[in-house]
């Protein structure tokens, strides 16, 4: 037994056929992710959580912020100029950020509630 695990460990890695690594299609849980289709992205406040999560866009993508909780909450993003207050029950529009807002892995949270699970990844990509 001993001599057979041995002789796992020592099988050269590279004599064997490489397999592809296929990216999984579909879905986006794992690998690339992928904006939704269209030119904007509905993103949705509660009290007190952040829809999708995470969220993913595009810089060519608007952002449609709807507030459909009670209180009042907010839309920011870190490490950018971004900072709306969305009033309950209304939505607001963030138009294509564009070049104010490169593409990369960021941090959306409501800065009234961040602490209360108001938080998302956001993944803006090159549009
Ligand atoms: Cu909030």
């Amino acid at each position: 037994m001993v001599s057979f695990v041995a002789a796992l460990l020592l099988t050269p890695a590279c004599s064997s056929t490489p397999t592809p690594t296929t990216p999984p299609t579909g879905g986006g849980q794992q690998g690339t992710p992928t904006a939704p289709p269209g030119t904007s992205v509905a993103i949705t406040l509660a009290d007190f959580s952040i829809s999708p999560n995470p969220i993913v866009a595009s810089t060519a993508q608007d952002l449609t912020i709807t507030n459909n909780g009670s209180v009042l909450h907010n839309f920011s993003i870190e490490g950018t100029p971004i900072d709306r207050d969305v009033p309950p029950g209304q939505t607001i529009t963030l138009t294509a950020p564009g070049p104010s807002f490169s593409p990369g892995s960021y941090t959306a949270f409501c800065k009234y509630r961040r602490s209360q699970g108001m938080e998302a990844p956001f993944t803006a990509l090159a549009g």
